[in-house]
């Protein structure tokens, strides 16, 4: 509690002493945040831009090892990439949730 009083008296110092264009600016630096992820590719949906990939923990985001579609921010993200392929991948965050930007196939 008093953690999130300390970070709340932060946020509005920040505020007030930056002004809005800062803080806009700083937001904006968080949304570019590449995040890096490994996994292997379960199924490849380019039509409409998605891939399953059976993903390791992923730290920066707090998720655990699962199962999932993700959306790829450019189609030829998914050039060369087929059902099995164990994968290195970058996910940055779009204004709908995270995309993947970069898919790398690793040593198998
Ligand atoms: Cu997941």
């Amino acid at each position: 509690m008093r953690n999130m009083t300390w970070a709340l008296a932060m946020v509005v110092g920040l505020g007030l002493g930056l002004g809005a264009g800062s803080v806009a600016i700083a937001a904006e630096a968080v949304q570019a945040q590449i995040i890096p992820a490994t996994g292997v590719v379960q199924q490849v949906d380019a039509a409409a831009g998605k891939v399953k990939i059976a993903h390791d923990p992923i730290q920066a985001l707090g998720w655990p090892k699962m199962t999932m579609f993700f959306r790829v921010k450019d189609a030829a993200v998914l050039e060369g990439v087929v059902q099995g392929d164990a994968v290195r991948f970058e996910l940055e965050k779009g204004p709908t949730g995270m995309v993947i930007t970069r898919i790398e196939k690793t040593a198998k």
